[in-house]
């Protein structure tokens, strides 16, 4: 085999696809350099290293060749070291569309659930970066914070309550994946960890894990992330707004 290339991901800390990359480079079993960049300036950082319009985060350098975005990155480690297989044959396909899925459907929920739920508990953001719950001079900083955020994810309450809405099925999407065999098996597949890296955010947040606990969708997300900090406290969204499991008639 020829020799590793070097490999260099950028990541930003709390960031769900930038731990799906982390995954996949480790159960190739590859040594790469890790990254971390300032949240904000990491825009133009990136940009410079991954191209025009490559803002966000991972990125891998791959003997300096720029490869930006989970799936590419995953797809690339396949190439550069194909066992363990990510997407294994007979299922490569449905594993693929199964990633796109956690890519395009699920992945932002992982963004506008939590911040959705911080602008009703923001003493909270403080157990995202592994401390306690915040002290009246720090949640002035995360109510400003969580505002912010609001407005760059686009999140506006009657999104969040459309996000709530709709995530029952998705879960239950994420059973019939499992029930198919192409995610929660015992060698993990790139949809494991494309979705699982989601799924594990979700958890944080008190109020959706009836919605997920005891459910392939925990298992999938505990099994490849066991450790991520954050804790939103039961009851932060307004009462009615999380769907009940089991009702599948929404509250809209
Ligand atoms: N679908 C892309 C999304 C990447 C993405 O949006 N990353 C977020 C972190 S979770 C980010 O860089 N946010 C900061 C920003 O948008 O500038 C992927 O999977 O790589």
């Amino acid at each position: 085999m020829a020799a590793n290339p070097s490999l260099t991901l950028h990541v930003l800390p709390p960031s769900h696809p930038c731990m799906t990359a982390e995954a996949a480079l480790r159960r190739k079993g590859l040594e790469y350099a890790r990254v971390v960049l300032t949240a904000g300036p990491h825009n133009e950082e990136m940009e410079r290293l991954y191209g025009t319009g490559n803002t966000t985060v991972p990125g891998l350098l791959v003997d300096g060749e720029p490869v930006h975005g989970s799936r590419p990155i995953l797809e690339r480690l396949e190439r550069l070291a194909p066992d363990p297989p990510l997407y294994p044959e007979p299922i490569a396909h449905a594993v693929r569309e199964a990633e796109r899925w956690g890519d395009c459907e699920l992945q932002d929920l992982g963004r506008r659930l939590p911040w959705g739920a911080l602008h009703f508990r923001p003493e909270a953001m403080g157990t995202f970066g592994g401390a306690g719950a915040l002290d009246a001079e720090g949640t002035d900083f995360a109510i400003g914070y969580v505002r912010a955020s609001w407005k760059y994810h686009r999140i506006s309450a009657k999104r969040l309550a459309e996000d709530l809405d709709g995530l029952p099925a998705k879960i239950d999407h994420v059973d019939t994946l499992a029930g198919d065999g192409v995610i929660g098996e015992e060698a993990p597949t790139a949809a494991d960890l494309q979705i699982g890296a989601t799924l594990r955010v979700l958890l944080t947040v008190a109020d959706l894990r009836p919605l997920i606990e005891g459910r392939p969708a925990e298992r999938v997300a505990r099994r490849w992330f066991p450790d991520y900090a954050g804790e939103v406290p039961v009851g932060a969204f307004p009462a009615g707004w999380v769907p009940q499991r089991g009702v599948t008639v929404g509250n809209a």
